[in-house]
């Protein structure tokens, strides 16, 4: 059952084979897939070869396989992890009943829905990176921003599996919409707020790389503990593939950290624009912006549909299992942070309603892990200066904070305050032009742009100067 069947136009592990129509249907949405990959996917670089991983089981050891792949050839593919021999349902009303193999009627509605928002964020990011090819800071970082693009690509056919599988004709129609919506587009947007945000520059893709795909790692987390087996597996194995798309951007981050520690070092400063660094107010800047817009992809903290979700059990808490309460949480309180008053204050509301707070704070303190590793870059270089989270309440469009103005230390201010200070806060136009003109692309083996370190290591064991893509076609072209 783990070997992936290569063999098939469609690699899977789910037996297509034996199911004929899905198999059809699967095989009739696939050239739209790859017409959407054309039109939407990487601009340019489609015809080149790329040093790519492609998951060739569902193991947690070796299941990846490295090799040259042009894109659009890219085995993408149906993997669900292994099913876990009588599993039973973790929390909620239906807690120690058997798993489902298939849709209950009753939460047919809620189940698609839940799905068709996870997969529609997969697409919509690549639609987000697609010119980023034509500015990359080295061959390396290419192939990292090809290797995430093509493994978001599968996790959209993850979702649409589930789609063609368990939801008749509305999936199949649910699994056309995915391809027509497109990131940014105010006739047809994304669903997702965070999701139709612009990825400018290098410095977003790697901030988004963090902090959206984090939550990306959470939510998915949560979806494993679903009731819905199918659902649980395809989860699981998305988070294998996931956690080297947060690497990319948390190595990201440190390596912009210590190029620019090593030129304020250097030339003694902190305005290392000057020298073609980005300073560290900048990238605070880009932090702030990022993980606010990310914070917001949690949901309201007080939720209903947070607690219809795990009351029915379609998605529990991160790591549900490992918790000691009664997975019920009917009696239950969280604390939740919430304007009072003129101030911010901690209260408790019923545990149920509060679980995409919850959810956050799980996310939050995972996010604080990253900030303090770059800030050992900062300290190693002897600096005295540090990247902090901003508060939960500030940028907010979502939630209990959306209606107010708080500044990233938590005080809630006046519009006036905002408007004078939102230039230290959030990017400028004159950030994002900087930044813009420091995205020169180097693509000589080894070589990687003034504004970033090299990584630590290459890729699978590969060395730094390694030619990741190969730019040089047959007949001599470039890019
Ligand atoms: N933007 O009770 P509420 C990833 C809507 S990222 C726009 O507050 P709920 C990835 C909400 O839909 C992970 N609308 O929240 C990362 C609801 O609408 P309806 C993606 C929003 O429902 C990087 C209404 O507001 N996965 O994988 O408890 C690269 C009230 O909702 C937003 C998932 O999201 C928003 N930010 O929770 C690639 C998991 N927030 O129903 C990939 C599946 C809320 O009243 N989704 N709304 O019309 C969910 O679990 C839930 O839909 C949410 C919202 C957590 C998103």
């Amino acid at each position: 059952m783990a070997r992936v069947d290569y063999a098939e136009r469609i690699p899977n592990n789910v037996s297509l084979a034996d199911n004929r129509r899905l198999l059809r249907a699967l095989e009739e949405w696939q050239p739209r897939y790859l017409d959407w990959w054309r039109e939407m996917g990487p601009d340019g670089f489609q015809a080149k070869d790329v040093y790519l991983r492609t998951a060739i089981s569902v193991d947690a050891q070796g299941w990846a396989h490295f090799d040259w792949v042009k894109m659009p050839e890219y085995r993408w593919g149906i993997f669900l992890a292994e099913p876990e021999a009588s599993r039973t349902i973790a929390f909620g009303e239906h807690k120690g009943t058997p798993v489902w193999p298939d849709v209950p009627g009753e939460h047919r509605g809620t189940l698609r829905r839940l799905i068709v928002t996870q997969g529609d964020t997969e697409p919509a990011s690549v639609e987000q990176q697609r010119h980023l090819g034509q500015t990359t800071p080295s061959l390396y970082d290419l192939r990292n921003l090809f290797q995430v693009n093509v493994e978001e690509g599968r996790h959209l056919w993850a979702m649409v599996y589930l789609l063609h599988a368990h939801f008749g004709r509305d999936g199949r129609e649910e699994a056309e919409s995915l391809l027509q919506r497109r990131s940014g587009d105010s006739d047809k947007p994304r669903i997702l707020g965070a999701f139709n945000e612009r990825t400018p520059d290098w410095l977003a893709f790697f901030m988004f790389s963090f902090f959206t795909d984090r939550d990306g790692k959470y939510q998915l987390a949560a979806l494993a503990e679903s009731g819905f087996d199918p659902l649980s597996r395809t989860c699981r194995f998305m988070l294998t593939e996931e956690a080297h798309h947060m690497f990319v951007g948390e190595a990201g981050i440190s390596r912009v950290v210590q190029k620019t520690c090593e030129l304020m070092r250097e030339h003694k400063t902190d305005d290392v624009r000057r020298h073609g660094g980005i300073d560290l107010a900048t990238l605070q800047r880009y932090l702030n912006f990022h993980f606010s817009v990310s914070l917001d992809l949690f949901g309201s903290e007080i939720s209903t549909n947070a607690a219809n979700f795990y009351t029915a059990g379609l998605k529990g808490r991160f790591e549900e299992t490992k918790k000691t309460d009664d997975h019920v949480l009917k009696d239950a309180t969280y604390s939740v942070t919430r304007p009072q008053g003129e101030g911010i204050a901690v209260v408790q509301e019923p545990a149920l309603t509060a679980l995409n707070e919850r959810l956050r704070d799980d996310y939050v303190a995972d996010c604080q892990r990253g900030v303090d590793r770059w800030n050992t870059v900062i300290k190693r270089h002897g600096i005295d200066a540090e990247l902090k989270l901003p508060h939960r309440g500030f940028h907010r469009a979502i939630g209990n904070f959306s209606e107010l103005r708080v500044s990233p230390d938590g005080r809630i201010v006046s519009q006036a305050e905002w408007e004078a200070r939102t230039r230290e806060w959030l990017p400028t136009p004159d950030d994002y032009v900087y930044v813009a003109s420091l995205m020169k692309p180097v693509v000589e083996p080894g070589k990687f742009a003034g504004w970033i370190a090299p990584p630590a290591r290459g890729i699978n064991g590969q060395p730094i100067e390694f030619e990741y893509v190969k730019l040089v076609g047959p007949e001599g072209s470039r890019g």
